[in-house]
């Protein structure tokens, strides 16, 4: 088990944290579910500075500031839209994770955040995208000399909270 990943239930702009990622569509102009969560808490500054970036294309992520967020930086990464499985949804979820780790040391963040990126609005089934989000984020620590001291798995349900706590478990390997 790395003790640097963790699980807990909880309203993601709640947290005190360097970063804390959104899961935006590719407009990154908000929207529905944590983003809108987000940008509510953030204030519109935030809006300002996410219609200077252009989008996102699935998979990847960007940068901001967190505006009146405790956390310092919003990693917005646009996941995919389930559609069954086979239109490659699996390895844009594994570079959701992998660009925003990515960014996140770019930027010196030692904390950060993840919701269930995809798992709401845009239909992920939930274990499979855990399994995603603790596999990848274990396997960018372990490559990585990244300065990461935690790695938050944010989740809004309690069922949800139980499978991350459950991977979380298991040996990596
Ligand atoms: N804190 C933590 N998790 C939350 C919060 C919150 N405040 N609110 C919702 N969740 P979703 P997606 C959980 O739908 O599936 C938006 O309109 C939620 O229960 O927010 O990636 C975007 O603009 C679920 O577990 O994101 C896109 O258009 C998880 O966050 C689209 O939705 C993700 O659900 C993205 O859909």
């Amino acid at each position: 088990m790395d003790a640097r990943l963790r699980a807990i239930q909880a309203d993601i702009t709640t947290l005190v944290v360097d970063a804390i990622v959104n899961a935006a569509n590719s407009s990154l102009l908000g929207g529905g579910g944590v983003d809108g969560a987000i940008h509510r808490a953030a204030g519109p500054d935030l809006l300002d500075e996410c219609r200077q970036l252009g989008g996102c294309p699935t998979g990847e992520a960007r940068i901001t500031r967190g505006y009146r967020l405790a956390a310092k930086h919003v990693i917005h990464t646009v996941g995919p839209v389930w559609r069954g499985g086979s239109g490659g949804e699996a390895p844009q979820l594994r570079a959701c994770y992998q660009n925003s780790l990515a960014l996140a040391v770019g930027h010196d963040v030692e904390t950060i955040a993840f919701p269930c990126i995809s798992t709401g609005i845009y239909g992920y089934p939930l274990d499979a995208a855990a399994d995603i989000a603790v596999t990848t984020t274990r396997a960018f620590l372990s490559g990585n000399d990244s300065g990461i001291r935690e790695v938050t798995f944010c989740c809004f349900s309690a069922g949800d909270l139980g499978v991350y706590r459950d991977l979380l478990e298991q040996r990596a390997g």
